[in-house]
This record gives structure tokens, sequence and C-alpha cells, in this order.
């Protein structure tokens, strides 16, 4: 962990979390002002998308789920193009056309966004089926809820992934939440990764919210893949501190759960462990959360100012 201060790899981190939390409270707070798409935010799983992002490499490629802007801005996306595609402007990352539930980043490596819960899940294993006949170097990292480990296409594509040997790291962020289900009524498995021993695939589950334990986690996992060739199940364990959508009040949440989780929030936690451990002090941190407002600042100003499509694009990159 000394190294990670060293390199200022935390400090990163940190920077990370904190540009995907306040992305995030950008567009409710765009939202409240009417005239603006919903989205599902991830708000409180800022540790989990960056943790597991910090440890895969440029071949790697990702698939996700509706929850997906911590994954794309840990992978590199920058808040502005992100935030143009779901106003539908042109300069977004899928010309506005994607909003925030269909988003890909090629350039990046990001496939796929599903919105069709558990979609991701049965393509990550066709994409790593190619890669294998292909012989091309990577893993594919797909992210999904726990919501998704209780559908049928979970099971059969962890079955047919390890029957195969295909280079898949399935991380199920277990938020607790199946939209507004608590999981607790869908499963009665404490962890998702219980169920990977009966496919014969090496499951884990991991503090969601500590994200050095994450990073540390992704990299045994990953390195297991790269060695095998076969999948491996990553659980982290997380709370969605948000509704279920942008306009969701969570009045049907345990007030008492949700302060439980609110007292561990990752971005609180990495900020104790920052100052203890010495990189930054009160005054070092004050200037990053200002660095971030700022990129906020220009990413709103750049998405706002974009122009929106030309009607001639909309039928440009239709396949069918
Ligand atoms: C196939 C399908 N069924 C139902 C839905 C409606 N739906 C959207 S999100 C969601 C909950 C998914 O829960 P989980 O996989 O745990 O992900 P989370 O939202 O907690 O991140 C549901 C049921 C959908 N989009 N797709």
């Amino acid at each position: 962990m000394l190294a990670d201060i060293r390199d200022g790899d935390a400090v990163r981190m940190l920077e990370r979390m904190l540009l995907v939390r306040g992305y995030e409270q950008l567009i409710v707070a765009l939202g409240k002002g009417g005239n603006f798409p919903i989205t599902c935010s991830a708000l409180g799983q800022e540790a989990s998308a960056v943790g597991v992002m910090s440890a895969l490499g440029e071949a790697d490629r990702i698939l996700t789920n509706h929850r997906s802007a911590g994954h794309l801005m840990a992978r590199g996306a920058e808040p502005g193009r992100l935030l143009a595609e779901v106003m539908g402007k042109a300069t977004g990352y899928c010309g506005g056309k994607s909003g925030s539930l269909h988003i890909s980043v090629k350039e990046l490596g990001v496939l796929l966004t599903s919105t069709i819960v558990g979609g991701e899940l049965s393509l990550a294993t066709g994409v790593a089926l190619s890669k294998k006949m292909l012989k091309e170097p990577g893993v594919v990292a797909c992210f999904f809820g726990d919501g998704a480990a209780c559908e049928g296409v979970f099971h059969e594509s962890l079955n047919l992934a390890s029957a195969w040997a295909l280079p898949v790291l399935y991380v199920c962020e277990n938020n607790q939440w199946q939209a507004f289900v608590s999981r607790r009524e869908a499963m009665r498995n404490e962890h998702v990764s219980d169920w990977a021993a009966g496919y014969r695939v090496p499951g884990r589950t991991v503090d969601g919210n500590d994200v050095f334990a994450v990073r540390e986690a992704t990299q045994e996992a990953v390195r297991y893949i790269r060695e095998t060739g076969r999948p491996y199940l990553l659980e982290t364990c997380t709370y969605r501190l948000a509704g279920h959508y942008s306009l969701d009040d969570q009045a049907y949440v345990d007030a008492q759960e949700l302060a439980d989780w609110r007292a561990r929030d990752p971005i609180l936690r990495l900020r104790e462990q920052v100052l203890a451990m010495g990189p930054l002090d009160e005054a070092g941190l004050e200037a990053l959360d200002a660095r971030v407002a700022a990129q906020l600042d220009e990413a709103r100003r750049f998405a706002l100012e974009s122009p929106y499509p030309d009607v001639a694009a909309l039928t440009a990159d239709v396949l069918a």
C-alpha cells in the first residue's frame, strides 16, 4: 500500500472517485431543472468501479450495465463527452444516440452498456469466446448486479465460460438492491460468489467500499485468468446510496440501513486513508476538491454548449 502512496495512485484513485461522485450528483441536479433524461446512478459504488478498472490493462475489454458512469470514467472517459451523450448532443461518445443506458466507447475498450438486466453476461461470454478463437490477448471484464446474478443467463454464462475455458472476469457489484427489491427477498445465499463453486469457477467476495481491497482482489483474479485462460467471479460488496433512478427518493429503504452504509462511504474512507498515510493534508484535499469541481464545471459547459446532431445523422450507423 505504501507503494501506492509513493507513486500517487491513491490520490489518483481518490480524484477519479470524486469525479464520478460529482458527475452523478451533477446529473441529478440537472434533472431537477426538468427536461433532462432520467439516469441510473451508482452513487456509493465508486470504489468498486475504480478499484477494478485500476487493475485492468489496455487489451482488456469491458461490458457493463445500466449503472455505467463510474465504470466509464474509471476507464478514462471524459465527463464532458459523457454528459453530452446523456443530453443527446453530437459531441457525445456515440454522437448522442445512446444516452446513458447504451453507451459504448470503443477507444477505451468499453464494448457495451446493457440496460437489459443480465444482457451483458451472455455477450461478455461471447466476446471472450471470440478472443479465444482469434487468439487475442486480454481478459473480458463484465460488470453486473446481484439482480442479474439471480437470472438464468448468469448461470448459463458461468457454466459455458467454465466448460469452454473462457477468459472472463465476472464482477458482481452486489449493491444490496435489485431496483426496488432488497436482494434478501430474491436470494437465500449471502454471497453471489457462493454460486461460482457449482461451476468449478473460483469465486471471491471483497469489501467493495475499500478501493485498495478491490484492486488487490482484481489483480489476483486477472493473474489467475491470464495464467489459466479460465473465468473468475469477483463479488464486490457495496451499497447503492441513491435511488434506483434519478427521481427515486428511496422512501422504501430502511433509514437505519441507509445510515449504516452512509457511514461506510468509500470516498470518506479513502479521504481518511490518504490523510493518515500522508500524500495529502487537509489543504491538499481541498485543492483536489477544487480541481474536480473545475473539471465538472467545464464538462457542464461543454455539454450544454454542444450542438445537437444533424437530422441526417439519424440514419448513419443504423444496421437494421
Ligand atoms: C431483463 C430485464 N428485466 C427487468 C428490467 C428492469 N430493471 C432495470 S434495473 C433492474 C434491477 C437490476 O438489479 P441489479 O442487477 O442488482 O442491478 P442494480 O440496479 O442493483 O445495479 C430491473 C429489474 C430490465 N431492465 N431488464
